[in-house]
């Protein structure tokens, strides 16, 4: 069964879903779907209810775009675990939604921030980038997506956090989500992308401070979220249009995602401790991922009524 007192590796992560496809071939199916710069796999997991209908709606979820963010890919591995481990309970959820899920985007850099203090504030991915006679690493897979590609938010220096990328999709981690989104887009419903750390949920749209026209769906979605969470727990969550209630950075999955088809799309930032924010201690994560699970619980249940 999963554990929630540590953080776990890229190798940790694939062995948890490949072994769940295992032990339950009926209701689980494990792809692989691309790999990283550095040659990583990159695998999705599908849940199902067993019944073998196809083509039902689906929610594509996804965690770990940012490296640093390590709270990510482990809420989103505790979001596999109750969907598949306690079906009993959550069977509902399953009724007429498939849950598509890619734990951890951004394996590389993931990988990294696990190799010592120093890289632990990683952000990027790892593909290597010259610039002016030196090397910098990576670029923001969060700014790399081709709808207002480098607009606002993003930089055009391979140094920076927010670096673009020289040109949108250079990334191979953003092809793999940009290639799923278009493969599900058509019975996708919602997409959400898990990130730390500020207790946000954003909606589009991210390169502008327009709203889209569905925009009080959207809103529905994430309040019903936000709220779960305070009744269950206290935590308050922002939520509201990225521009508007963040900032304004184009080029992101969310804004990516919303345009390829899917009729919600959401950014979670789960909430901020330890001594940078990104580094929950592991004493911490049960509680994390237990809230995060109530909110994102609450939003499919919404999503069941609107679409
Ligand atoms: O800046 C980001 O990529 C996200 N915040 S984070 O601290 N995890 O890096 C927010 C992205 C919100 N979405 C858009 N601006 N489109
Ligand atoms: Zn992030």
């Amino acid at each position: 069964r999963l554990s929630n007192e540590r953080y776990y590796s890229h190798e940790e992560i694939i062995n948890y879903i490949d072994d769940l496809a295992q032990r339950y071939p009926k209701r689980v199916y494990v792809k692989t779907v691309g790999w990283s710069y550095e040659k990583r796999v990159l695998k999705t997991i599908t849940i199902t209810n067993g019944d073998g209908k196809f083509g039902k709606k689906l929610i594509f979820m996804d965690g770990g775009f940012h490296a640093r963010e390590w709270i990510s890919p482990a809420a989103v591995l505790y979001v596999i675990d109750q969907l598949v481990e306690n079906f009993q309970e959550n069977a509902y959820l399953l009724e007429d939604y498939d849950w598509v899920i890619l734990p951890l985007v951004n394996a590389d850099g993931y990988e990294h921030t696990q190799t010592g203090t120093l890289a632990r504030m990683w952000r990027k991915t790892r593909q290597p980038y010259n610039y002016l006679g030196q090397t910098c690493y990576g670029a923001d897979p969060n700014r790399n997506f081709d709808f207002h590609w480098n607009e606002e938010g993003a930089s055009s220096n391979p140094c920076s956090d927010t670096y673009a990328g020289p040109n949108a999709f250079s990334e191979p981690e953003a092809v793999v989500v940009r290639d799923l989104m278009h493969s599900l887009s058509d019975r996708g419903i919602m997409y959400l992308t898990i990130h730390s750390y500020g207790n946000y949920l954003l909606y589009p749209w991210g390169w502008t401070s327009d709203l889209p026209d569905n925009w009080q769906d959207l809103d529905a979605v994430a309040s019903t979220g936000a709220e779960a969470i305070k009744n269950a727990t206290g935590t308050v969550y922002t939520y509201g249009s990225s521009t508007n209630v963040l900032y304004i950075a184009a080029g992101a999955s969310d804004d990516y995602g919303y345009y390829a088809g899917f009729n919600v799309s959401i950014t979670m930032e789960l909430p901020g401790a330890g001594s940078i924010g990104f580094n929950p201690p592991v004493t911490r994560i049960e509680e994390f991922v237990t809230e995060t699970w109530i909110g994102i619980r609450a939003m499919a249940e919404k999503l069941f009524e609107l679409y």
